[in-house]
């Protein structure tokens, strides 16, 4: 019997590819020398695709007339045209769950080195500086007795408060909803959260629901002891107003995992010495993707085999 064939969007972790090719017969689109005629000659071959970092977009759906479900790797899915799956019937399914704990640890981390400087005090320590002038200056900024705003106290978001309530951080939260159950400081306004904040820490999706949430009023409303963790998504923070903050002292600091434009980061964040900035590694370790692409690799399998998903986003109906 002829194996089911897999089409694969874009660069995946290698992981995927050697676990789909386990079971079926796997094509690499960007391996292909012309896509376009590619897709129009052998689209409709496939009935399930994998993407990654890139996404899919609505143009290659519709070259996909075959298509059944979409496994995306991550849990954000901001780069899928998920109105473009749906309305061709196609289900997409993410990677939720599997990475909430690796994400929240960096968050934390993110925070520790945002709030208490230790990349500065390390690159001050690396200089040399330590004999010839002295301890490193104290930190204004300190975790305990302080406010945690957390913009989306989603799966990731909760880990994110349970790491900081043991450093002593009161934690506030904001999100369409107040949540049953929750016990921290429901804010039906971003601006109050941001007002009761000394570190907001932004973990909602992206998209255009989201995009440029935190903006200059924000910003202001955090104040100049306030900082700013971004672990979610670049779009959901304006990077020009936020660089603007930075620069004359209208918040203190920032953390930022994620960017507006990535890989691209602009030279004046880079600039600024109140800012922690990392190459989006929140979920960045062996283990953690190799999670999220055996889930990945699991909702293809089960939708192939046995006409299940196990993890489904809530845009995208799962076909009869
Ligand atoms: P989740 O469980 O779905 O939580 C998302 C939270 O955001 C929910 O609490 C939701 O609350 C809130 N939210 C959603 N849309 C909103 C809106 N328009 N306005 C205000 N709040 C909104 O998702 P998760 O698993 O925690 O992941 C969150 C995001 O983190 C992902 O989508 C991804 O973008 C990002 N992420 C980044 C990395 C990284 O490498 N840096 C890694 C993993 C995830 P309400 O429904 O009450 O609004
Ligand atoms: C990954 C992420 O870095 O899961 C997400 O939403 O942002 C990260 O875990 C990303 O998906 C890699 O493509």
């Amino acid at each position: 019997m002829s194996r089911q064939e897999v089409l694969v969007i874009g660069p995946v972790l290698p992981y995927v590819v050697e676990r789909l090719k386990e079971r079926f017969d796997v094509t690499e689109l960007h391996r292909e020398a012309d896509r376009a005629s590619f897709l129009k000659s052998e689209g409709g071959r496939f009935r399930a695709a994998a993407c990654g970092g890139s996404g899919i977009d609505g143009a290659t759906i519709a070259a996909l007339p075959n298509l059944q479900i979409i496994g995306s790797f991550g849990v954000g899915y901001d780069n899928v045209d998920v109105a473009a799956a749906a309305e061709a019937g196609v289900v997409v399914t993410n990677t939720p769950g599997v990475l909430d704990e690796e994400v929240a640890d960096t968050g934390l981390a993110l925070m520790l080195m945002t709030v208490r400087e230790l990349n500065r005090a390390e690159a001050y320590l690396r200089a040399g500086r330590w004999p010839k002038e002295g301890p490193y200056p104290l930190t204004r900024g300190s975790l305990k007795d302080s406010v945690l705003g957390i913009l989306g106290l989603g799966r990731i978001g909760k880990a994110v408060a349970r790491r900081a309530e043991a450093c002593g951080m009161e934690i506030h939260y904001h999100g369409r909803h107040r949540q049953e159950g929750v016990a921290y400081r429901y804010h039906a306004d971003l601006k109050d959260l941001a007002r009761a904040s000394d570190v907001l820490m932004v973990v909602v999706p992206g998209g255009d629901a989201t995009r440029h949430m935190v903006d200059k009023a924000v910003l202001e409303a955090l104040g100049p002891d306030g900082y700013i963790v971004n672990i979610g998504r670049g779009t959901v923070v304006d990077e020009a107003a936020l660089i603007e903050a930075l620069s004359n002292g209208t918040i203190r600091g920032a953390g930022l995992d994620v960017f507006e434009d990535e890989p691209n980061v602009p030279e004046a964040l880079i600039a600024l010495d109140n800012t922690v900035l990392l190459p989006h590694v929140a979920s960045a370790s062996v283990p953690t993707r190799q999670a999220m692409g055996q889930l990945v690799v699991d909702n293809i399998t089960a939708w192939l085999e046995e006409g299940q998903v196990l993890t489904p986003v809530p845009e995208t109906p799962v076909p009869a």
